[in-house]
């Protein structure tokens, strides 16, 4: 069983590496976004409360975000694994999985930090907002998302390092070098169970 958290910036392409990595590793893909706008286009009171929250770019508060992630990983409990996919975003998040996580008997084993600078951030955002039809893919509010990965997400790069669990990924390549680098990594990870600090 193999637990994988990715984590970056919004637009460094968790989503789409998370694709590639689920059918190459047969793990199950947890993303919370996706999670979240399933709810929205249900159109529940949470949905609703959910949108609340995601359409200013804001982060949605952690306690919605646990229950929605546990009932997520109770469906699939037994399966070989997971990869989480935009959680945590939070430290509280981060240890409410840990605890989670223990609880089950496996932690996490590694977290791939995917490295983008601002500017490809921004440029992919606006190239996703012309087909994406998603209510947080415009100008004002991509600039409101990295703002908020910057203060509430970032300080997750040292917690993950002082666990010894992360591994930065170069991001800025096309997707196919850069989930070359990203199986490099799990594959050193399943071969010798040590997380390399760095694939470039
Ligand atoms: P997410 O759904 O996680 O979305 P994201 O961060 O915008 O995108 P991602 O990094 O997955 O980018 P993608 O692969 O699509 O979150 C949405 C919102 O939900 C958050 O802002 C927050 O409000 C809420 N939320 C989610 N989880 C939460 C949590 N745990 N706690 C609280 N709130 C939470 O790639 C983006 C674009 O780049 C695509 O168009 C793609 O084609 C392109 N691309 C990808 N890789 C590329 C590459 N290597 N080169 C060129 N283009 C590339």
């Amino acid at each position: 069983m193999l637990h994988l958290i990715i984590f970056g910036p919004p637009g460094s392409g968790k989503g789409t590496q998370s694709c590639r990595i689920v059918e190459k590793y047969k793990l199950i893909h947890i993303s919370t976004g996706d999670l979240f706008r399933k709810e929205m286009a249900r159109g529940t009171d949470l949905g609703k409360e959910i949108a609340k929250y995601i359409d200013q770019g804001m982060l949605v508060p952690d306690e919605i975000v646990m229950k929605e992630l546990q009932q997520a990983v109770d469906e699939y409990c037994c399966d070989s694994g997971f990869i989480f996919d935009g959680f945590p975003r939070t430290i509280v998040q981060a240890e409410m999985l840990d605890n989670m996580l223990e609880s089950m008997g496996k932690p996490v084993d590694m977290v791939l930090s995917v490295d983008v600078s601002e500017e490809e951030l921004t440029k992919r955002l606006m190239g996703r907002s012309e087909d994406s039809g998603r209510s947080d893919d415009n100008a004002d509010i991509i600039k409101k998302r990295i703002e908020v990965y910057k203060a509430q997400s970032l300080p997750l790069i040292s917690f993950y390092t002082s666990q010894g669990k992360l591994v930065k990924v170069n991001g800025m390549a096309p997707v196919d070098t850069v989930f070359e680098k990203i199986s490099v990594a799990v594959d050193t990870y399943i071969e010798k169970k040590e997380v390399p600090s760095v694939i470039n």
